[in-house]
């Protein structure tokens, strides 16, 4: 400071230049982390992972470490070479201190290292470094342990030796800046999803989480030598698979590296997961587009070569040929473009071409040498196919029906009056008796009532030619008036509020459950859009000198009871059915907008393939993991105040 020195001057210069650059990431944090919600907090420790990462892919690390420390830090430790700590030609400071102070300082550094880890926003450490109260880096390399902490991105001492070691690796403990995040506090379930997801996408690399927060202390170790191929099996692992292998390839074609695994089972849902750098891209993209297209031309041909389908037979669309699919396509590619509305459609053209040429190639070799696996995917894409036709078949009579009678009504829904959605809701209610109860408690104006005959059909279990021949399924389909699947659409709906009234017990469970997978199959938007909901019924009803309480849980009526005393005045009523409800009960308790609680149903936006595997668990034939559902269930519900 003060000095005259031209050199030193330009030091400075370059030094302002630098906090400046860390200044522009704390005034507008969600430039750079997408948003400063819980989803911004756990994308610090991604972009920190997400570099150690990197220097697995680079062939130099194999574990990682990464604890939420009982001060609600997070230490994340590598055995990589160590960031680099010589002085950086530029900069004139050590590499590793360019790392965690300069903006964008990515890229390849000392070579060797091949940065691909895209990141949501791709900007790493010196991010991370920004936001935090402060951060604490240690490298060992060549020996020795060095040192160097910053606060708010700034430095506090210069990188120093503090000890010798036989081991090399870097480890970087952070705090997250609490002025700047909504809340602090890091969510185990969610860190351990991420990093089982890229453990899978990782094969070989170890990663262990630990939480040594008091109270909350647990572990887990993820580690899948097989990588994708195990993440395929973990997708079918309640599933019975149509065949053993499952089929896997790998490659790179220009700077894009591929790999693909898929298998088949005998459901009729599709799971493809496709990723990006590591990154799942829900939106697809050409990637994406590429395995479809290998796959539906390779088979076609092979069912063509192999007779499987006659010359004046259609072709197996790519529907067909997905029915019952596992598969997970993940790519790595140098400079990934994002596209579409929400921008997380892989725009790159040359990612379809790698994809496409890889898969069409391996696969028509391994359907030659597999004609087993071959007989097994083509014979369920021909069924797939029939049923298609078939649904089509049946839908083009409906539509003429339909057209005829214009659009008509279930004969078992109770419509309400008033013919505007927004204030418009329907109970779809489970048995014909609480049914009877609703149609005579309800608000006529508002509340449409359409009751339901025992159990729906589980649509996991189904082909799409007997779920739309289904009653229940078609009186749901044609009072909601949205249409499905691709002819979906939110403007039609002629209801704002879908209320699953059922039985709260576990058959009530279950059948909720059986809906809003219908649901989440044919009508993802209702939910996403906040559409559907769960009404509450009560447990008990507790009678106590001409009072009335009803309680919601087990909990809650010990609270009343503690309330009133517990004593013989005490008449309680344990309620086994909605039909053991009256009317005016019913409209008391579940009904009545001003008193009732209603849960609204969301799905976990970050877990969607885990969503899938939950309903499965439920649903499928394997009867032991079914408690677990009910549970699980609850984890798509959502309280909601009102
Ligand atoms: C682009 C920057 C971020 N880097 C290296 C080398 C190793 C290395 C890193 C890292 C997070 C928490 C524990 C390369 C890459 C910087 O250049 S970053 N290891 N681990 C990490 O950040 N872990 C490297 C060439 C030769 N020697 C080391």
């Amino acid at each position: 400071m003060g000095t005259n020195n031209n050199e030193q001057s330009q030091y400075d210069a370059e030094q302002i230049q630098i906090l400046e650059g860390l200044e522009a990431v704390r005034k507008r944090p969600g430039m750079y982390i997408g948003s400063t919600s819980t989803r911004g907090l756990h994308h610090l420790v991604y972009e920190i992972v997400d570099n150690a990462v990197d220097e697995a892919l680079a062939g130099f690390c194999n574990e990682i470490d990464i604890s939420i420390n009982e001060d609600n830090s997070v230490t994340v430790v590598d055995n990589g070479r160590g960031i680099p700590i010589g002085i950086h030609e530029k900069a004139g400071i050590p590499a590793v201190e360019v790392v965690f102070t300069i903006l964008h300082a990515g890229g390849k550094f000392g070579g060797g290292g091949y940065k691909v880890s895209g990141g949501l926003h791709g900007v790493g450490a010196s991010v991370v470094n920004a936001l935090s109260n402060w951060l604490e880096v240690e490298i060992s390399r060549d020996g020795k342990v060095y040192r160097q902490r910053y606060e708010r991105g700034n430095v506090i001492y210069k990188l120093k030796e503090v000890g010798k070691t036989d081991k090399t690796g870097t480890k970087v403990t952070f705090m997250p800046d609490d002025t700047i995040f909504d809340d602090v506090i890091f969510d185990y379930d969610t860190l351990r999803r991420r990093f089982r997801e890229m453990a899978f996408l990782t094969k070989g690399l170890r990663i262990n989480l630990e939480d040594k927060r008091e109270g909350k202390e647990k572990s887990v170790s993820f580690h899948y030598e097989g990588g994708i191929k195990e993440f395929v099996e973990y997708l079918n692992k309640n599933k019975t698979t149509l065949y053993d292998k499952v089929i896997y390839c790998e490659g790179q074609k220009d700077d894009i590296y591929v790999e693909v695994a898929l298998q088949h089972n005998d459901s009729y849902n599709e799971a493809t997961l496709s990723f990006v750098n590591n990154i799942t891209t829900p939106e697809g993209g050409m990637h994406l587009t590429g395995f479809k297209s290998a796959l539906t031309k390779v088979c076609n041909d092979y069912a063509r070569t192999n007779k499987f389908l006659k010359d004046k037979e259609e072709n197996l669309s790519g529907d067909d040929l997905r029915e019952g699919l596992a598969a997970i396509v993940s790519i790595k590619i140098p400079d990934p473009q994002f596209e579409g509305q929400t921008k997380q459609k892989l725009g790159n053209a040359e990612a379809r071409t790698a994809v496409e040429g890889l898969v069409s190639e391996k696969l028509t070799y391994f359907l030659e040498q597999n004609p087993q696996v071959a007989k097994a995917i083509i014979g369920k894409a021909v069924l797939a196919q029939r049923a298609r036709m078939a649904a089509r078949k049946a839908r083009d009579v409906a539509r003429k029906s339909t057209l005829e009678s214009s659009m008509a009504l279930p004969g078992k829904l109770a419509d309400c009056s008033d013919k505007d959605p927004k204030k418009c809701e329907i109970y779809i209610v489970e048995g014909d008796s609480a049914g009877g109860s609703a149609k005579t408690a309800r608000d006529r104006a508002t509340q449409a009532i359409l009751p339901l005959r025992g159990k729906i059909l589980n649509v996991e279990k189904a082909r799409i030619d007997r779920i739309l021949g289904n009653e229940e399924i078609k009186a749901m389909i044609t009072a909601f008036g949205t249409g499905i699947r691709e002819n979906f659409n939110i403007e039609k709906l002629r209801y704002d509020k879908i209320i699953i009234m059922t039985d709260a017990d576990v058959d009530g469970a279950h059948i909720a459950t059986l809906m809003l997978t219908f649901f989440f199959r044919f009508m993802p938007d209702l939910i996403r859009q906040g559409h559907v909901y769960l009404a509450q019924p009560p447990l008990y009803k507790l009678e106590k000198n001409k009072k009335t309480w009803y309680a919601y849980s087990d909990d809650e009526l010990a609270k009343i009871l503690d309330e009133v005393g517990r004593d013989q005045n005490n008449k309680i009523q344990r309620y086994k059915g909605l039909g053991e409800m009256d009317a005016e009960q019913l409209w008391d308790t579940t009904m009545d907008p001003d008193k009732r609680v209603l849960l609204r149903v969301a799905i976990d936006e970050e877990s969607e393939s885990e969503l899938d595997i939950t309903f499965d668990t439920l649903m499928g034939e394997k009867v032991e993991p079914r408690r677990e559902f009910i549970e699980a269930n609850a984890k798509f519900v959502k309280n909601l105040d009102i």
